[in-house]
């Protein structure tokens, strides 16, 4: 198949309350996304890159002139048969991670909306339903955060991740954890502390927590290595699988007892896919991040989260825990399992909401062939 166009927006699209991890703060969504167009059909894919490069190296401005002066022109020039042969294509191009996947998970929605299958049953997926929980920023105090999480738990979610940093990690950990004794709970330091801080960070195994997420460097497997050996509680890697090798380096290093896999972070849903299967070979269970995507990220999430490893809650919630408004037209609402619904419409499902859309695209790039 030939790709006849392809058009890339840059938006803005505000949540309903800022995000605060332990090294930035986001206000709004600053994706890219992706529409390729072909015989008749058109799919969509979600960048989910922020105004910094806070979390990676990417940004929106990045990942723009990556799209624009290599993504889109190398795409149009392939033959491509399949959605895997994006992945294969890109390998030439070096980290980008986010911006080729935003490209990845469009030739997979197109696809799928041509042949006529969702992109859970492209992908394997075997679940019609997957659990999911709420990711809580950092907070002003501890009442406020008590506020907070107590809004979600009676919302319905039954699995909460706390943003964790030094001097903000043992005390709200205690306070959720002593308010909820028998809710799953975990924490997210997003890389903030050193392996100096390894006896720290053991006091956390007093709260029975799921895992505690990329507490060292960005980019380290080693130190993390040495760190679970020091912690009871399964450490997960986040930041640092940022490939199938990735991956492969942690399993074999016994640097993690758990899997935060991320589409976007490891170039789609093909390399995301592998690292499932890996993990699974391994016996290590993984789950679904979150980049607070909209509805079409979104959809891309849950279906990758009905593969069967995904035994742990995904930090994807439903569309009106971010935005007042999605771009989509079905946005994802929560069930009174905490669980949300795979779609089963071809393709991703997502149903873009095009005049939406209109009001929040910055700016906009087409190609033709
Ligand atoms: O619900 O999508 C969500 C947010 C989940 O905490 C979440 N994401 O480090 O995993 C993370 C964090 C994040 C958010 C990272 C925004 C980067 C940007």
């Amino acid at each position: 198949m030939r790709i006849e166009q392809i058009e890339v927006r840059r938006i803005e699209l505000p949540f309903v309350a800022p995000f605060e991890t332990s090294g930035w703060r986001e206000v709004a969504n600053h994706s890219l996304l992706v529409r390729l167009r072909a015989e008749g059909a058109e799919g969509w894919g979600e960048a989910p890159v922020g105004v910094g490069p806070w979390y990676n190296e990417e940004t929106q401005a990045t990942a723009w002139v990556i799209a624009r002066d290599h993504l889109a022109p190398m795409l149009l020039d392939a033959d491509i048969s399949r959605p895997e042969d994006v992945d294969a294509l890109y390998t030439r191009v070096r980290a980008n991670r986010m911006a080729r996947a935003g490209f990845e998970f469009a030739a997979w929605d197109l696809f799928g909306r041509l042949q006529g299958q969702s992109l859970r049953s492209m992908l394997g997926g075997v679940r019609q339903q997957v659990d999911v929980g709420v990711s809580v920023g950092v907070q002003p105090d501890i009442a406020t955060l008590l506020r907070v999480v107590g809004a979600y738990v009676d919302a319905g979610y039954r699995r909460v991740k706390l943003k964790i940093k030094p001097g903000w990690d043992l005390e709200p950990t205690h306070a959720v954890r002593t308010t909820w004794p028998n809710l799953l709970l975990q924490v997210d330091a997003n890389s903030i502390y050193a392996l100096t801080d390894a006896e720290h960070l053991a006091r956390l195994d007093a709260y029975d927590l799921l895992l505690i997420e990329q507490p060292l460097a960005h980019d380290d497997i080693f130190d993390h290595a040495k760190l679970q050996r020091r912690l009871r509680t399964p450490i997960c890697l986040d930041e640092s699988i940022v490939s199938p090798d990735h991956a492969r380096w942690a399993l074999e290093l016994q640097a993690c007892g758990v899997i935060n896999i991320k589409p976007s972070r490891v170039g789609g849903l093909t390399a995301a896919r592998q690292i499932h299967d890996m993990a699974a070979e391994a016996g290590v269970p993984v789950w679904c991040g979150g980049m607070l995507e909209t509805g079409i990220g979104r959809a891309a999430n849950v279906a990758l989260a009905s593969l069967p490893n995904f035994t742990l809650p995904g930090d994807i919630s439903a569309s009106d825990r971010y935005f007042r408004r999605d771009i989509v037209r079905n946005p994802f609402v929560l069930n009174a399992d905490s669980t949300l619904t795979v779609p089963d419409a071809p393709g991703s499902g997502a149903d873009l909401d095009l005049d939406f859309l209109e009001q929040v695209t910055l700016e906009r790039f087409v190609v033709t062939r």
